[in-house]
């Protein structure tokens, strides 16, 4: 099994749709990229703990590769917005791929340049992974337990 961190916005919607996809074993929304440790939501939320909500991707390599889970991330997200997605304001809203391996690095910053080639300005951060803090609980699987639908994460084709 592989781990991806993709941060998109709210890590509700970004987490509900990476669920859906054959080949991801198991999501886990939290918080990474900071500088804080334990970081709790409502200090992510004031802006200044440097932490983007992050969705913890586990999956079977032999299924899906990063390159496909990656695209996907750019394709239910808007890379373009800087420090937001959709309605949420702040830095913890940024985009960003925290790469664990040479690999995902070199694969994010392709499709990075494949997007720019296309004519997008994208706003996501490549950086390597260093912790991912685990977030509250009642933020795990959030859709699923309250039956709602992301208000700004939803599947759009641009590759
Ligand atoms: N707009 C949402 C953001 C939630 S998300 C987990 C809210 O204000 O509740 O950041």
């Amino acid at each position: 099994m592989e781990n991806a961190y993709f941060a998109g916005g709210c890590f509700w919607g970004v987490e509900h749709l990476f669920k859906k996809l054959p080949g991801v074993v198991s999501t886990t929304v939290g918080y990474s990229g900071g500088h804080t440790e334990n970081p709790t939501y409502e200090e992510v939320c004031k802006g200044d703990t440097g932490h983007a909500e992050t969705v913890e991707v586990v999956f079977d390599p032999e299924k899906i590769s990063f390159r496909e889970l990656a695209k996907y991330f750019f394709e239910i997200h808007d890379p373009t917005q800087l420090n937001r997605q959709g309605p949420d304001i702040g830095n913890q809203y940024r985009s960003a791929i925290f790469f664990t391996n040479e690999s995902q690095r070199t694969i994010a910053k392709e499709l990075v340049q494949i997007l720019k080639d296309k004519g997008y300005d994208v706003k996501t951060e490549i950086l390597p992974f260093r912790k991912f803090w685990k977030a509250e609980d009642y933020h795990q699987d959030y859709y699923s337990k309250t039956g709602g639908v992301p208000y700004c994460h939803f599947y759009q084709k641009r590759f």
